[in-house]
């Protein structure tokens, strides 16, 4: 067993894990208690990662045109029609399409690659998905993009506020910071979110903003804070007429802004967090800077426990700004001023740098739709899925003349599209490095060697630029290598007066990059000395709450997207676990009770969300912590896991207009009722939906289960259910009379290896169990179709701790038996005591039985 130091494959806060290698292709993981991000601690993603190494579905030879080919010919290929591409049609006629997810070395090579050689700036980021609009901010208000907070600083903080950040779904080790922090300290902790989400929940307050609201909120604040103008002027450039063009109104409840004004005015220590409810919006810049406006402007920034705190999402979406994986910025923190562009010219030793900023990734694929852009690589992310709009720009990417993608998976939704497929290493297969949000860099090693041809994304995209002809400019062979000269490029932008120096590093020897020990750049604070503008001061932004915008008659809701606290993005890797399966196992649209109840929807129905640019089917929730008039889904189903569930083709491309990041979280949509002829399940060990000409019916959603998958279905028409079923011994039983069939296949040596489960009017047996005997030699048949044991094991209830797959009863067991706290709980029954996600819930099981005990006695 080799235990090994690496990080986290998911969130930005960048958990230091300790892997320990125990096969071939398994590993046990723990948090590591020496890395500063997490000090041990782990969510449920980061514990189950192990589920997700196996080799299933994985691309493991280059392809073209659905054929395998070997490396030569893939890497000739792909040069070759870039080449011809740039030759007869210029330099922006291709683009890169790449991804938080890949690590800085991977970035490098591809901004080095298409802004100093290619000559053009089409290289855009998923990042501008997501953290677009506060590097806008950032650049704005500070003259860089720079966090200026560490996870430290929440530990000193007497009051924090969350602006559209689920953080106990999304970051949850920095929740489980703020948790104790509240615990030990407490702090007071507001969230602001128009949902009344788990994290929600769980704070002191909760403002429930109307979408978009956040601007007005904090301008007002800023109106309502008694401030001395002339002590502001001495670190903020005011721009003429500030003060008055502050607005007074704040949309909210006037006894809620009350409070908040009081909490904030009377804290020490102010740290705001903020997340996509902030950046993913027509207004995301603006809302951005309102907040750093407030903080500036009350001195709640550049010392410990204060500041404005923008949380990254992916992994290594900070390592990719810092390269210049946007296409606004040049490289490392630079700009496209003619002084700027020579000095890296100079650098890089070429004289094709790019002239100006390239195209922001939902004009890229206009682009690429009106064929001005007529190559495309796409690495480390599924736009088919994931852009706004999606539709569209799946329709892109099958006008274009050639697609090519790096990708870990055989099959994704954009994979569907791709002409060139070149096979990646994974998490757990690459080196090299990633920044969090607080600026610390950790080092993602290897555990396991490369599989089947899969290459590093750096390698792959190095093979290129040589067959292309730029030998000497990409003498790459480490990513130790490619790390020092990006190090060493940073000379040029701390030269500059920026704070982004990682020039101690430039020399470093390879074992010195191998020992590398989590280190964070700027310091702790690093605008405290100064901000890098020409007048060293901060500068507040004049900002303007958007304009209401009327909603259509025919889309007369407001739609929202969010994530779940156990899947992440499209579900490439998460939804391999069967573990992080049982929190959702299908997309829910979230509605008020009296929205659903007018519509004539119940909780547990289909319905259907439209918006003008398509539709997608969900199950419903009905839910008091939905606003009325709107609606909430989430954005992981693809059409490899659902028939109907993607809400990517949902989402508006309206793009804020500092940031170009689109508004995910506000679009007109419409709901309605969608009654199936029928309803049921299948749970199988092989993935049914693949085999050609196989149609479960117009719903259908897989997830994972234990040795198989399970399908939720429902249909609107007859199908000759048996036929759904792979071939084997089957057996059925069924009643016409009350709409029921019911369908068992066994193998040869008689394990069953699927199930079937169809109702037309009456209940469905509980999956778990029916699910648990898939792959078990089938002894009592009649059991099986009954859908239950014949002597009942005790029921634990839906599993609320995923850790330690513990259920709701039992946790009801543990509170009826005393257990009368979140740490006497996991006490009793272990439930929340690993990773904490379960934790709100929890939370809410114990209040509910707390008010259940005082109904009873009043
Ligand atoms: N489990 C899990 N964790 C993840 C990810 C994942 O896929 N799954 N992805 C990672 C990535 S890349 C990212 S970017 C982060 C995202 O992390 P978060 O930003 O926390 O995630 P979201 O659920 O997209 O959105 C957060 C909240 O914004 C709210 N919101 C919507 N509109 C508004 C508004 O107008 N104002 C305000 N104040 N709030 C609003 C939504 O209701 C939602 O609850 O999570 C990271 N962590
Ligand atoms: N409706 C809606 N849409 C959203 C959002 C939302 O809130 N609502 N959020 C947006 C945000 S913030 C984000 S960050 C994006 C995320 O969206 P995507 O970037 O599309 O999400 P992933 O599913 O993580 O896609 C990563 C892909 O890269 C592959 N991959 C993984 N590791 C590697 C690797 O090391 N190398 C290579 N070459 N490939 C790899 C995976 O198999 C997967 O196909 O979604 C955005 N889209
Ligand atoms: S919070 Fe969870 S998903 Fe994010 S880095 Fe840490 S363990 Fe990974
Ligand atoms: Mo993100």
């Amino acid at each position: 067993m080799r235990s090994i130091k690496t990080t986290c494959a998911y969130c930005g806060v960048g958990c230091g894990i300790k892997a320990s290698v125990t096969g071939k292709r398994s590993v046990t993981i723990e948090g590591d208690v020496d890395h500063p991000a997490n000090r041990g601690s782990l969510c449920s993603k980061g514990t189950h990662l192990g589920e997700t190494v196996g080799l299933e579905g994985r691309l493991l030879l280059p392809m073209i045109g659905g054929e395998p080919v070997s490396w030569d010919q893939a890497t000739t290929e792909v040069a070759s029609r870039m080449k011809t591409c740039i030759d007869e049609h210029g330099p922006d006629s291709v683009a890169f399409y790449v991804s938080g997810q890949l690590l800085t070395e991977d970035y490098y090579i591809a901004n080095k690659l298409m802004k100093g050689f290619v000559g053009s700036s089409n290289i855009d980021t998923n990042s501008r998905l997501c953290m677009a609009s506060a590097v806008a901010a950032h650049n704005r208000a500070f003259g860089e993009d720079i966090v200026p907070c560490t996870y430290e600083d929440l530990d000193h903080a007497d009051v924090i506020l969350l602006v559209g950040s689920n953080t106990a779904w999304c970051h949850p080790v920095i929740w489980q910071r703020i948790e104790k922090a509240r615990e030990e300290n407490g702090t007071k902790l507001v969230v602001i979110d128009p949902r009344r989400t788990e994290t929600a929940e769980r704070a002191d307050l909760h403002i429930s903003v109307e979408p978009d609201g956040d601007v007005a909120l904090f301008d007002a604040l800023l109106a309502a804070s008694d401030l001395d103008h002339a002590k502001v002027a001495e670190t903020c450039e005011v721009p003429e007429g500030f003060w008055d063009s502050r607005s007074p109104d704040h949309g909210i409840d006037p006894q809620l802004f009350a409070e908040l004004t009081q909490m904030v005015a009377g804290s020490q220590n102010l740290i705001t967090l903020f997340s996509q409810g902030a950046n993913q919006s027509r207004c995301g810049t603006d809302k951005g800077n309102a907040i750093i406006n407030l903080h500036l402007a009350t001195g709640h920034i550049n010392r410990r426990g204060a500041g404005p705190f923008s949380i990254t999402g992916q992994p290594n979406a900070m390592g990719g700004r810092e390269v210049g994986g946007l296409a606004n910025m040049l490289a490392c923190h630079m700009g496209f001023s003619d002084e700027e562009r020579s000095a890296v010219g100079e650098f890089w030793q070429t004289d094709r740098i790019s002239q100006d900023m390239g195209l922001k990734a939902v004009d890229m694929f206009e682009a690429v739709h009106r064929g001005d852009i007529k190559f495309i690589w796409v690495m480390a992310t599924n736009p088919a899925v994931s852009m706004p709009n999606a539709s569209r720009v799946r329709e892109a990417l099958e006008r274009c003349e050639t697609v090519v993608i790096s990708e870990v998976l055989e099959d994704t939704d954009t994979g569907r599209l791709a002409h060139i497929k070149l096979p990646a290493l994974g998490w757990g297969e690459k080196d090299g490095t990633v920044t969090n949000s607080e600026r610390v860099v950790s080092h993602q090693r290897a555990l396991f060697p490369a599989p089947g041809e899969a290459r590093a994304d750096w390698r792959i995209m190095v093979d290129v630029a040589r067959a292309m002809g730029f030998e000497a400019a990409f003498d790459f062979d480490t990513p130790a290598s490619v790390f020092r000269e990006y190090c060493a490029m940073t000379a040029i932008s701390a030269a500059r007066g920026r704070k982004l120096d990682m020039t101690h590093w430039a020399d470093c020897s390879d074992d010195e990059y191998e020992a590398m020990e989590p280190f964070r750049w700027g310091g702790d604070h690093p605008l405290a000395a100064g901000y890098p503008t020409r007048s060293g001061k901060a500068k507040l932004i004049p900002v303007s709450a958007p304009e209401r915008r009327p909603l259509p008659d025919a889309f007369p809701m407001r739609l929202n997207t969010a994530r779940y606290r156990d899947q992440w993005h499209t579900m490439t890797r998460t939804g391999y676990s069967p573990r992080l399966a049982h929190h959702r196992r299908e997309p829910l649209v979230e509605v008020h009770h009296d929205d659903a109840l007018a519509l004539g929807i119940a909780d547990g129905d289909l319905a259907k969300v439209a918006t003008k640019h398509g539709s997608s089917l969900y199950r419903a929730q009905l839910s008091a912590g939905q606003q009325r008039g709107t609606l909430c889904v989430p954005m992981h189903w693809t059409d490899i896991t659902a028939s109907a569930g993607r809400t990517g083709k949902l989402s508006s491309d309206d793009t804020d207009p500092f940031s170009g990041q689109p508004g995910f979280k506000d679009a007109p949509a419409f709901l309605e009722s969608v009654v199936p002829a029928w309803r049921g399940f299948l749970v199988s060990r092989i993935n049914v939906e693949t085999a050609p000409e196989t149609f479960l019916g117009e719903y259908w959603v897989k997830s994972r289960v234990e040795g198989g998958w399970l399908y939720e279905l429902a249909g609107m028409q007859e199908l000759d259910f048996a036929s759904l079923l792979p071939v084997g011994a089957l057996s059925e039983v069924s009643f016409p009379s009350k709409g029921m069939q019911r369908f068992a296949v066994c193998d040869e040596g008689g394990v069953l290896d699927a199930a079937l489960f169809i109702t037309r009017n009456g209940d469905l047996p509980a999956r778990d169990w029916v699910a648990k005997q898939l792959g078990e030699p089938l002894e009592d048949l009649p059991a099986l179709l009954a859908g239950r044991p014949r002597v009942a094991g005790p029921d634990r209830g839906a599993i609320v701790c995923v850790c330690h797959d513990i259920g709701t009863f039992e946790i009801e067991d543990a509170i009826a038996g005393g257990a009368n706290t979140l740490p006497a709980i996991g006490r009793s029954c272990r439930a929340g005591n690993n990773c904490g996600s379960c934790r709100p819930e929890l939370a809410r099981m114990l209040e509910s039985a707390v008010q259940e005990i005082k109904e009873a006695a009043e």
